[in-house]
């Protein structure tokens, strides 16, 4: 890995840990980052020409493979045209009645450039509608950076969020309330102290940034039920789940509608996107309709938009997520029959086409069970399926992306990659 050696040398004098977002900087892993330059199909190519299988998918965002013909030819014809107008175009009307016709709580919807910024609006809105500050995360949940998620859980059950980064003030953070999840009692008990004062609970319906956690039966349809009773808004953060777990996302797979959802990544097929929406009558309080103010010079950019339905077109072909179930299924089998037969104790999620394996013989049902994890062992699993050409997400705490492209071959190599790897780590 020379060049990606010699590239990371000059990065790291040029931009903070040489990376543009830190867990690429491969630190919980203890590795160089890997440079790469070309995607294809399930595969990515390093700038030293080593050929990987990719199961980051760009943190989920590529779920059809790299470099899709669709894809780019959409990409291509769109950037003849012109990259951003700052004017309203047809393509954002054409995914916005896409989104609205398949994700069953969004009536309206607002395009904005990152799941960050959907996130952030999302809260915002939730405040203004309701008239209150408090909101409720769930520890491990990750929403993007902005200051009121930057939050580590107070210390004592209902106590209010301490800032979980320099630069994020007492007073936001202590809006925040941080449980854990799949904590009915947590949650009941908030609410019975303060509901009145919450504007809304966020949550991802199925969690991926502490690895995949399954929510307990009830879990979130007891949101659903719990925010209305207090007249708080549910928000699901489906940045991830959204288009992933089905069309309609986590809400249709799990048959739960929350007020507002929050998507990102896939509806851009890997160019920056985020979206968020709800009912009309609380998407009306958005500017220029209503009072709440969100703005973005690049929302719903054409380039963004016209990747972005290449990819839907192709997820709403009949038979897609059947595709995507069968051969997500067929690797978590292949992984199983490996961990049996090595008699690992190890905890493998899988819930749709993302998956995690925990070091761990515990179970896992929260981000304090997930923490039991060993990730020094993770860390060296990771650079031993390095060795075999497999590149996983580089932390025990993300989720690995299957994609379409990921056919049978490919998936047997990985669990060939997988044997080896695991025997390697504990001869
Ligand atoms: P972005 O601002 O990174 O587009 O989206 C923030 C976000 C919001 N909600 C959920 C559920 C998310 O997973 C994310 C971003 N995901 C992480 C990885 N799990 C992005 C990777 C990174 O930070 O580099």
């Amino acid at each position: 890995m020379i060049k990606s050696k010699l590239y990371y040398e000059k990065a790291i004098k040029l931009m903070p840990g040489g990376v543009n977002s830190p867990v690429r900087a491969c630190k919980a892993v203890k590795a160089t980052p890997i440079f790469f330059e070309r995607g294809d199909g399930p595969y990515l190519i390093s700038s030293d020409g080593d050929r990987y299988i990719d199961y980051v998918c760009s943190w989920g965002a590529i779920i059809l493979g790299h470099a899709h013909p669709e894809v780019i030819a959409n990409v291509y014809f769109a950037s003849k045209r012109g990259t951003s107008f700052g004017a309203p175009t047809w393509l954002e009307v054409e995914i916005a009645e896409f989104i609205t016709r398949v994700v069953p709580s969004v009536e309206v919807v607002r395009l904005v450039t990152s799941g960050t910024e959907a996130t952030m609006s999302a809260v915002r809105l939730a405040r203004a509608y309701t008239g209150r500050k408090k909101i409720v995360k769930f520890d491990g949940c990750y929403h993007g950076h902005a200051d009121s998620f930057l939050v580590r859980a107070g210390s004592g059950l209902a106590t209010f969020g301490i800032p979980a980064s320099p630069g994020v003030p007492d007073e936001l953070a202590g809006l925040t309330i941080s449980l854990p999840f799949n904590d009915f009692q947590a949650v009941e008990e908030v609410f019975k102290k303060e509901g009145e004062e919450i504007a809304c609970v966020i949550v991802e319906p199925v969690p991926a940034n502490m690895g995949v956690i399954y929510p307990k039966p009830g879990f979130l349809e007891f949101l659903r039920e719990i925010t209305k009773k207090y007249g708080a808004l549910l928000i699901f953060d489906e940045v991830i789940t959204g288009f992933r777990l089905s069309l309609g996302g986590a809400q249709a797979y799990f048959n739960v509608e929350p007020d507002l959802t929050t998507l990102g990544k896939i509806i851009g097929g890997g160019l920056p996107i985020g979206a968020y929406g709800g009912k009309r009558e609380i998407m009306r309080l958005i500017a220029p309709d209503g009072p709440v103010y969100q703005a973005g010079t690049l929302a719903g950019n054409p380039i963004a938009v016209a990747s972005g339905l290449a990819v839907l077109k192709e997820l709403s072909k009949p038979g897609t997520y059947e595709l995507l179930e069968e051969l997500s299924s067929y690797l978590e089998k292949g992984l199983r029959e490996v961990l049996e037969r090595l008699a690992l104790p190890y905890r493998l999620h899988r819930l749709g086409s993302m998956l995690t394996l925990f070091f761990t013989d515990k179970e896992v049902v929260d981000f304090a069970s997930a923490q039991t994890s060993d990730t020094e062992k993770f860390a060296r699993f990771w650079q031993e399926m390095v060795k075999e050409g497999v590149y996983l997400p580089p932390s025990q705490f993300e989720a690995w992306f299957v994609s379409l492209a990921h056919g049978k071959e490919v998936l047997d190599r990985t669990i060939l990659a997988f044997e080896k790897a695991l025997k390697r780590l504990h001869s």
